[in-house]
């Protein structure tokens, strides 16, 4: 039996109060930190802008090995030149599956089924799909009914609007409509990202992605955002189930080891 108020005891012990409940029943929130691949790099765009690249960092597989090192089991790894149709990682990709660091949840510009079979095949724990996912439901059913448990719905959201496209085009959907329209499908998660929060440190949209979890029957991945501890304990409170890290742990603002610490067991 697990107690589902996750984070209960890490709030009350942030407040300085006896934690209540036994810490043995308690689902923790899994952090995961983001490896964003552009032109074979490690990058961090400020406010999702293709034009500001803060980070650019030249080893990707030392990089998904040190954060395996800090204590983080799992990592997000998205191919943003795919994802704007502007190139692709496979390559990278490919060495960053086979090498092993970490599990990894694989997205960006999957549009084929071919693609997500090939990249299960060569070890991804999970594949993210967004755009295709988004404008062709059909297609979603059949690749998530052929890889049950595998597939994980990538929900970009400014403001409540799906964006697709590498975050160019907006689409008349809310986030909350697509979560029902996928209800039935046997996925492995929604990950939603809060574009309008992305790479600024400024905190999640913590209403956005707490009315996503009480929508939604899968676990909740929510990305965007977040710069703080206080981050991490307010979207678990609200039963999110994975946070994605990227800005906070390459800036130095979040230590990589204290999260992991606690979001990582
Ligand atoms: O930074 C961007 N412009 C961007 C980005 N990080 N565009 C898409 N993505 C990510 C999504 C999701 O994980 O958050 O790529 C994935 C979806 O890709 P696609 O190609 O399936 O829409």
């Amino acid at each position: 039996m697990f107690i589902h108020r996750r984070g209960a005891n890490a709030v009350a012990r942030s407040l300085r109060r006896p934690p209540p409940y036994p810490d043995h029943l308690v689902v923790r929130m899994l952090a995961i930190p983001a490896i964003d691949l552009r032109e074979g790099h490690v990058v961090q765009l400020a406010g999702a802008s293709f034009e500001d690249e803060v980070v650019r960092l030249d080893d990707p597989l030392r990089i998904a090995h040190q954060w395996a090192l800090a204590g983080f089991t799992r990592l997000h790894v998205v191919d943003l030149d795919a994802a704007s149709e502007r190139g692709s990682n496979r390559d990278v990709i490919v060495r960053l599956l086979h090498a092993g660091a970490a599990p990894c949840q694989v997205g960006g510009g999957v549009r084929s089924e071919r693609q997500v079979h090939d990249l299960l095949e060569a070890g991804a724990a999970g594949v993210m799909l967004g755009t295709r996912a988004l404008e062709d439901p059909d297609w979603l059913a059949r690749v998530a009914f052929a890889h049950p448990g595998r597939c994980l719905l990538a929900a970009d959201v400014r403001e409540r609007r799906l964006v697709t496209r590498g975050w160019t085009q907006t689409l008349p959907r809310e986030v909350l409509s697509a979560v029902d329209d996928v209800a039935a499908l046997p996925l492995a998660g929604l990950l939603v990202t809060a574009v309008h929060r992305e790479g600024r440190m400024e905190g999640t949209d913590l209403r956005l992605m707490e009315e996503v979890a009480e929508a939604s029957p899968f676990p909740v991945f929510a990305a965007g955002g977040i710069g703080t501890m206080a981050d991490l304990w307010a979207l678990e409170e609200r039963g999110v189930a994975a946070a994605v890290i990227g800005m906070a742990l390459y800036a130095g603002v979040l230590d990589p080891r204290r999260v992991a610490e606690e979001f990582a067991l």
